[in-house]
């Protein structure tokens, strides 16, 4: 199928890759946005045409964005976090949402564990040792041992209790804190974020982002986890207080940080380059290719079901 002069016109908020570009582009009329020299004026070009917007996860859809589009019907997330796009504004028009939840659920749990290891155990600094020669000069330091922790887990929806299915291999105890308790989780419930840091070594946050959890690990929570606890955050940059944070790594009031999301991405705080104590990835938790391809599909299915007519296959509350 070819796009013709009555395929849907979508608004892409930012590139694909080229295996859902291409079925895309022969499905719909793509317009995109984030090639236009002046955003604001090639989305008023087009306007009167957009019924729906293909977004990314840190992309998302302003409000002022929404705003601009009279024909909107859908706003479709490549991605499970949508606290990038202005939920209010769309369900006042009753424009509807999608994410791709769950197909990403192990890909990001694999990412939490892998930076728990990385951190712990030294593996990125211990790669730079041997690259760069030092190995002949004399041993490297120590690293901490993981199995036998404490692990907390701020977040317990699908990828939090992933994680912690995963991390039970590892002989490590765990907590996690939600606002309730799971009746089918044989962990401990801690209904106070300090209390778990201050139970815990290691404080993995995978908690959703928006204004309810902005800030939630705050210098409070950090002084709980203290100068022998690690923090890994695989949620949106939001969860935590950056500059709380920044000064807890560099003053080493904590451990370490295993960081796979920040404030600003990409551009984030040159502070944490000068950090020896962290290991830093591009918000890439479910940077592999069969998600990608599994999330790339789920918007193509949804937003095919909705200009059928169909019911939404992963419709946002
Ligand atoms: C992606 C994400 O990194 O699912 C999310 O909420 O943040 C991610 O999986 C992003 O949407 C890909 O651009």
């Amino acid at each position: 199928m070819t796009a013709t002069a009555i395929s849907p016109h979508v608004l892409l908020a930012g590139a694909y890759p080229e295996w859902d570009m291409a079925p895309m582009r022969a499905a719909y009329t793509l317009h995109h946005l984030w090639e236009a020299p002046d955003p604001a004026a090639f989305v008023a070009e087009h306007a009167a045409d957009i019924r729906a917007i293909a977004t990314r996860g840190e992309l998302g859809a302003s409000a002022e964005l929404i705003a601009s589009l009279p024909r909107l019907e859908l706003v479709a997330c490549y991605g499970v976090g949508t606290d990038a796009i202005d939920l209010a504004a769309c369900r006042a028009r009753g424009i509807r949402v999608t994410n791709t939840p769950d197909v990403l659920n192990g890909d990001v749990a694999d990412l939490a564990v892998g930076l728990t290891l990385a951190l712990q155990r030294r593996i990125a600094a211990s790669d730079q040792f041997v690259r760069s020669g030092a190995w002949a000069q004399g041993g490297v330091p120590l690293a901490t041992r993981v199995f036998g922790q404490r692990v907390g887990i701020a977040g317990f929806g699908r990828i939090g209790s992933t994680i912690a299915k995963r991390l039970s291999g590892f002989d490590v105890e765990l907590g996690y804190f939600s606002r309730t308790p799971k009746a089918d989780s044989p962990h401990r419930h801690f209904a106070s974020l300090s209390a778990m840091a201050d139970w815990c070594d290691v404080l993995i946050v995978i908690l959703p982002g928006g204004e309810a959890t902005r800030g939630i690990v705050n210098a409070e929570v950090l002084q709980a986890l203290g100068p022998r606890g690690w923090l890994v955050n695989v949620s949106r940059g939001t969860t935590v207080d950056e500059a709380a944070l920044l000064q807890a790594l560099e003053a080493r009031s904590i451990a370490g940080a295993g960081l796979d999301v920040f404030l600003n991405e990409p551009r984030i705080d040159p502070r944490f380059a000068a950090l020896d104590n962290v290991v830093l990835t591009p918000h890439h938790g479910s940077g592999t290719e069969q998600t990608r391809r599994a999330m790339g599909e789920l918007v193509r299915r949804n937003l095919e079901a909705h200009f059928a007519g169909q019911p939404l296959i992963t419709p946002v509350a």
